[in-house]
């Protein structure tokens, strides 16, 4: 019992597929089959597959108007005079969907009579960014090797990728990005292209289409031209027959992905060209073939170093309007990195002319990698619920899903944590945090509570389950106060991004080094947005930006991300700045310690190969949120000189030591 079956555990005491009728045989529906035959509980006696034009279905008179493309309605139905479950849709995906549907709800306690269940997805691409790259490695994976050999493609198809397919779809993933968005021009060449189309080949029936990161500066690199200027015709038609090659090979290729002027990478900004140059003139070569692009507003330039938080808004906002209608941009779900908390990216809601796709980062790479417990379904649903004060009542939510200003495209991204371990994601719970990106990509509306029960039905005994939950809500507030309590962001060991180094200051770029984010001097700490800083706080809608101006009117968990405050400074807690400092650190080490007992009691009824490897990882963690609270509190007292509070535990070693601590060789660094 490795985890490799993930939350697809269920088993039916004998497979039964004459149980299970298909009106009109497809690909698509005999997978739908062969999953129902595979879980279906014996409590289940019939079940029928038929599309909503199915003369029988129209009979019924169903409610299937609005079920869009992917959507699915189950229902208890007579159907020739017999009961059964009737599984329809207007698409074979829809009922494939609809299946796995079915599926879930009895595997999480739903009665097997009287069924009525329905769904269609808020989003239209539902989408895995996978930092792959091509010599096997994972920027920021920590989960093993890149699932994609892309050594053996196209000859060997691994069926790990059809196993990756079947577990996407059973939560809705509809679209997968092969290559790391720091992407190699060579992904774009021929033979690349054929390994890729082996893998769309095999993803297909499962509904899943296949994007690539483009290299922006390919035509220079493969094409030998001398620039790779979005203005120029030569570039473009470079790229249009790129794009008709990549076609050929994969006629339902989903498009590009580009991170472009970001961290090195090349983009329109070397040419003076805009980011809608660059975007546009690439969604001009897929648009043909129905191909999108989804052109990254990650964006950070060592011209501007007064705010790094403030320049993804500047750059992208005066070009709202000027985006093709295949172009989604793609918005990290804070203005910084991923952060364990970061406030909601001020772009969502203030470019109502451009879907915006969100990009939450599955992998942890600032939250303990795969070793600590964290589940993100609150981290996912803190920015979906937030309100953006642009329109009465508007969240995140109902920016992404684009209704409200009639985008016919939508997406969300989420950058995968799936690698060659045999439990895919690296531990257990991190299978969770895929899960919940997945749920939610199709309905960003759900509770991350709801999410993780679910999960915890499917995945484990059902005895289990409580406890489980229990132990996932708490557990990534638990990551944000041993490592950077009440807004305090970007205090990582640096390069690995590994434990903490919040005293670094001697990096190249002023952006790369915490200091730069804490600003921590003898009087205060924290980093000031407000008017009298750098005015991060304008970006947000003016009733937003009221509430950040005003540290007291500032949520306690953002404080020090828009304010720079005295550490004396006396909060509604009742503590002052610094013992509020103290006790969420010492609250984030105790709240492992209490997962890790909760664990314990769990040892009768999970499987022991599941259960040690998880309560190895929770010494692990606990070991190591001691660790970012002890470095924490000694470099915080270096500065300010003060006391802790009465009865607080020092740390255990002097400053000096922790620093000279290193992490060496830690997975997932880039090259
Ligand atoms: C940062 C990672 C870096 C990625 C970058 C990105 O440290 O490896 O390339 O994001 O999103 O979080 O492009």
């Amino acid at each position: 019992e490795d985890g490799y079956r993930l939350w697809l555990r269920q088993q039916a005491p004998v497979p039964a597929p004459d149980r299970i009728a298909v009106t009109a045989p497809s690909p698509k529906l005999a997978l739908a089959r062969a999953e129902l035959a595979r879980a279906l509980p014996a409590t289940v006696a019939s079940v029928t597959l038929a599309r909503s034009d199915d003369p029988r279905v129209v009979h019924l008179r169903l409610p299937t108007r609005s079920l869009g493309d992917e959507g699915y309605l189950v229902r208890t139905v007579t159907l020739d005079g017999a009961a059964t479950i009737l599984v329809t849709g207007h698409s074979d995906r829809a009922i494939l969907y609809g299946s796995f549907a079915l599926l879930r709800h009895l595997a999480t306690g739903g009665a097997a009579s009287g069924i009525a269940l329905s769904s269609t997805p808020r989003v239209k691409l539902r989408v895995l960014d996978h930092w792959d790259n091509l010599d096997g490695s994972v920027e920021r994976g920590y989960a093993g090797a890149s699932l994609w050999d892309w050594w053996t493609l196209p000859d060997f198809r691994d069926p790990r990728y059809t196993d990756y397919a079947r577990a996407n779809a059973s939560i809705g993933i509809n679209g997968t990005v092969l290559n790391n968005v720091n992407a190699k021009a060579d992904s774009l060449t021929a033979p690349y292209i054929a390994k890729a189309a082996t893998l769309a080949d095999v993803f297909r029936p499962w509904g899943i289409k296949v994007y690539l990161s483009a290299r922006f500066s390919a035509p220079i690199e493969l094409g030998g031209l001398k620039t790779a200027d979005p203005r120029d015709p030569a570039v473009a038609a470079w790229w249009r027959s790129k794009a008709d090659e990549i076609y050929r090979a994969i006629p339902d290729f989903g498009g590009f992905l580009v991170k472009a002027n970001s961290e090195g990478q090349p983009g329109p900004r070397d040419y003076n060209a805009t980011h809608a140059d660059g975007a546009n003139m690439l969604a001009r070569a897929v648009a043909p073939h129905g191909g999108v692009v989804m052109w990254r507003a990650f964006v950070y330039a060592d011209t501007d170093p007064e705010d790094r938080a403030k320049q993804a808004y500047t750059e992208f906002r005066p070009l709202d309007g000027s985006f093709d209608d295949n172009v989604l941009v793609q918005v990290k779900n804070g203005p910084i990195d991923f952060q364990p908390r970061e406030p909601f990216h001020p772009l969502f809601g203030a470019m109502p002319k451009t879907p915006l796709m969100p990009e939450f980062q599955i992998t942890r790479e600032y939250l303990g990698f795969a070793t600590h417990l964290a589940y993100l379904g609150p981290l996912f649903t803190e920015v979906l619920d937030a309100q953006t004060g642009r329109r009465p009542d508007q969240t995140v939510a109902d920016v992404i899903d684009g209704r409200a200003d009639h985008h016919a495209l939508s997406g969300m991204a989420g950058v995968a944590n799936i690698g060659r371990d045999r439990d895919w994601s690296g531990s257990t719970f991190n299978q969770a945090n895929w899960y919940a990106f997945g749920r939610l990509a199709w309905d960003p509306g759900l509770s991350a509570r709801d999410i993780a029960r679910e999960w915890a039905l499917q995945t484990f005994d059902a005895r289990a389950a409580d406890t489980v939950v229990a132990m996932m809500m708490p557990s990534r507030e638990a990551v944000v106060d041993y490592t950077g309590p009440l807004g305090l962001a970007h205090l990582m060991g640096t390069s690995a991004h590994y434990g903490p180094a919040p005293w670094v200051s001697d990096l190249q770029r002023p952006e790369w080094n915490p200091v730069y984010y804490h600003r921590a001097d003898r009087q205060g700490i924290g980093f000031d947005r407000t008017a009298s800083g750098s005015d991060a706080i304008a970006q947000y809608a003016p009733s937003l930006a009221r509430r950040y101006a005003d540290p007291q009117t500032t949520p306690l968990d953002e404080l020090l991300w828009f304010h720079h405050l005295p550490w004396t400074y006396a909060l509604s807690t009742g503590r002052t700045l610094w013992d509020e400092m103290v006790h969420r650190y010492d609250a984030g080490v105790a709240a492992v310690a209490v997962m890790a007992r909760e664990w314990d009691t769990l040892k009768p009824v999970v499987d022991a190969e599941r259960w040690q490897k998880t309560a190895t990882f929770l010494q692990i963690q606990q070991r190591e949120a001691q660790w970012w609270r002890d470095a924490s509190l000694a470099y915080w007292m270096s500065i300010n000189g003060l006391p802790l509070p009465v009865g607080v535990t020092p740390p255990a070693q002097d400053l000096a030591w922790f620093q000279a601590r290193h992490v060496p060789y830690a997975p997932g660094n880039p090259g």
